[in-house]
């Protein structure tokens, strides 16, 4: 970036964001199932592995980097800053209990797209638009995918995360088809889903019905 340029950041959409589970996408593998959920109109994919290591991370990274080629899905990674450069992935997604919003944009550079996931509404208060681009907000509702998840908000929680929010917001946790108008309600520029697709019989379908649901709602 030449400098005294503005600070663009790349664009992302995420209206429908697919987190990866390794455990759940086990029959088909991760990268296979972001390939055909994003032919069904996944716009967001997050490689979230917490069983491997780095290595790992970068050698499944670098395969969604090439199937996701050309599809305008951007391609974000869960914590882990060496992998996502050694991808090049579009961005990196940050819990509270990680590297600070602002160690982590010193280190992924002012063009990554930094996501940081908020359980409250004054966590979603402190995220700094100067550092952080979108919130995960939630968890809407308890789900079995994340063990350790903090207090299910519903959606007047997920309204009151997002009203204090200074950057857009993708909703999580138990979100089905059926929940896509509430979300959408409670100010989310869209839905962040796991089992919702990951370990579906068909990960396309699945991801589609979303995607005529987010459109039918928003176009
Ligand atoms: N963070 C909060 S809830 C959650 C994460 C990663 C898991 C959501 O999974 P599912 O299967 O869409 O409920
Ligand atoms: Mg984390």
């Amino acid at each position: 970036m030449a400098q005294g340029a503005p600070c663009l950041r790349r664009s992302f959409d995420l209206s429908l964001y697919l987190v990866l589970d390794p455990g759940l996408c086990a029959g088909i593998g991760m990268v296979e199932t972001a390939r055909r959920a994003v032919a069904g109109g996944v716009s967001t994919v997050q490689l979230r592995d917490k069983t491997g290591g780095t290595a790992a991370m970068i050698e499944t990274g670098r395969a969604l980097k090439a199937a996701l080629a050309g599809s305008g899905a951007a391609l974000i990674i869960n914590d882990d800053v060496e992998a996502a450069a050694a991808i090049g992935a579009d961005g990196v997604h940050i819990g509270q209990g990680d590297m600070g919003a602002a160690e982590t944009r010193a280190l992924i550079g002012p063009q990554a797209i930094l996501g940081l996931t908020v359980e409250t509404p004054a966590l979603a208060a402190a995220a700094d638009p100067a550092l952080v681009d979108y919130i995960g907000a939630g968890p809407v509702f308890a789900t079995p995918t994340k063990a350790d998840h903090k207090t299910p908000v519903g959606f007047d929680g997920l309204k009151a995360q997002i009203a204090a929010s200074p950057v857009p917001a993708v909703a999580i946790g138990g979100l089905k088809t059926g929940h896509v108008a509430e979300v959408f309600a409670a100010g989310a520029q869209g839905l962040a889903v796991v089992s919702a697709i990951c370990g579906q019989p068909d990960p396309e379908a699945a991801a589609r019905r979303f995607r005529t649901e987010i459109d039918r709602l928003s176009g």
